[in-house]
């Protein structure tokens, strides 16, 4: 074959793997250590954030986003950040959160400037997505490197308890209201029956262990059993998990989920759920382009637990999972709903919410199953702003080059975040079941255009 042919069989393969990609699930920004919630048929990612370029985890935010079809995810910005602890001046780390009487409680992790270490804090919303507000004013647990990622659960009979740790494994049990600990707090024997090794400071230097718990803990129960899922293994980390009859253990030590594998992150940090009749496994991985150990990105995998409970071995793949509902386009979208993209960021503004940004030439979204209907819609319109040139978005069904449905042309407005609708008359008929893609056109080498929200009509 000749190397002209070569590059290019080369270069279609890796355009065709990507529009196939459904992870990471976000790509506009870094995203970590995932905790899915379901309300109200909606389902919740909670997320870290990885700053980009980072050497470290300097991660300033929580994050929020929802799906009701798997595979479209909506961004709804940062709704928790450190500035929410006044306590608090470093490290968001891993974090959960869960409704209980119509409130939100998310347990999260953080450098405390009274400890000098980490702490436990828990913020409480009236919604979902926020806003949300530190519920006591103070840390809930407070006082060391140990003291990171909470894991929550709320059993049938009411009693909700918490576990967290690197590399102890901590228990409590919280009082009703959710912000205060019931009784002592307890740190779990380590044995190789429980979670694979001794405590850590009885582990013997250079023995090998069936597995070694290490931090990120993931705490549910099911058909009567619960589960203690954990990333393990030092570094880099698989997820192995435990169960227990009871919510406080003893815990048996059951086997790997997520063997170590080429994820590009030497951390790994689980949360598992069902969601419309299906299991799915939330993990994190480096394999965002630019991303790797300090720039994470959350990813998604289904799964059938065996019929005694236990899970099957899950590995990474890039095409994710599958969607379970079509998508709606004759309503107004935001057009930070995505199933993937590529080039662009997401923007919080206090008056608009969350829009979509830094959109240069060749840059695109792919909305995916958008269900069009026997008839097909007549025009399409999308809200944008520009504060220079402007440029087009061609909307596309089922690949970037695909049957162009209309154009429309985006010129300035007079600022970044001057608001505009724009639309124009479907060209080609559509109907049924498609992808859309937005694909973005204009002077290359600068910034075209931010776009808040978009609809079809008929
Ligand atoms: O995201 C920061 C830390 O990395 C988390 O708290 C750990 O679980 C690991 O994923």
């Amino acid at each position: 074959m000749d190397i002209m042919k070569c590059l290019s069989t080369t270069v279609m393969c890796m355009a065709s793997s990507l529009l196939l990609a459904q992870n990471p699930i976000v790509q506009t920004w870094f995203t970590t250590d995932p905790a899915p919630m379901v309300h109200n048929d909606t389902l919740y990612v909670y997320t870290g954030h990885d700053e980009d370029k980072a050497d470290f985890f300097w991660m300033q935010e929580w994050r929020a986003y929802s799906t009701t079809d798997m595979v479209n995810w909506t961004d709804h910005g940062s709704p928790l950040a450190i500035e929410s602890f006044s306590w608090a001046d470093d490290r968001a780390w891993a974090a959960q959160c869960i409704e209980r009487n119509g409130k939100f409680y998310w347990y999260v992790c953080l450098h405390s400037k009274i400890s000098n270490a980490m702490a436990i804090g828990v913020a409480v919303g009236d919604s979902p997505t926020g806003p949300f507000k530190d519920a006591i004013g103070k840390p809930l647990y407070d006082g060391s490197w140990d003291y990171i990622d909470p894991t929550v659960f709320i059993d049938d009979d009411g009693r909700a308890y918490l576990y967290w740790g690197n590399p102890n494994v901590y228990f409590a049990e919280l009082n009703e209201d959710m912000v205060s600990l019931k009784g002592e707090v307890k740190k779990l024997e380590q044995t190789v029956e429980s979670f694979g090794a001794p405590n850590p400071e009885k582990r013997v230097k250079g023995q090998k262990y069936k597995d070694v718990y290490t931090e990120g803990p993931w705490f549910y129960k099911r058909n009567g059993k619960y589960y203690l899922l954990y990333a393990a293994g030092g570094v880099p980390e698989h997820i192995a998990y435990s169960m227990s009859d009871n919510p406080g253990g003893p815990w048996k030590y059951i086997g790997e989920i997520m063997p170590l594998q080429d994820t590009g992150s030497f951390t790994n940090h689980c949360g598992v759920i069902d969601y419309k009749g299906n299991s799915y496994f939330f993990y994190h991985t480096g394999k965002l382009p630019g991303g790797g150990g300090f720039g994470r990105s959350v990813a998604v995998e289904e799964f059938k637990y065996n019929p005694d409970g236990t899970f099957p071995v899950i590995n990474a793949t890039t095409e994710g999972v599958r969607p379970v509902a079509t998508f709606n386009p004759y309503r107004r979208v935001e057009a930070e709903t995505m199933a993937f993209s590529e080039g662009i960021k997401s923007e919080p503004n206090a008056k608009t919410g969350i829009y979509i940004s830094e959109i240069h030439n060749g840059d695109y979204i792919k909305v995916r199953e958008v269900d069009f209907g026997a008839d097909g819609p007549d025009s399409f319109s999308i809200a944008a702003a520009s504060a220079l040139r402007g440029g087009t978005v061609e909307v596309r069904t089922d690949s970037i080059s695909g049957n162009i449905l209309c154009e429309v042309a985006i010129p300035t407005t007079g600022g970044w975040e001057e608001w505009k609708t724009f639309g124009s008359e479907i060209k080609s008929a559509v109907n049924g079941v498609h992808d859309v893609y937005f694909v973005f056109r204009g002077r290359k080498g600068c910034k075209l255009f931010n776009l808040d929200w978009w609809k079809f009509s008929k």
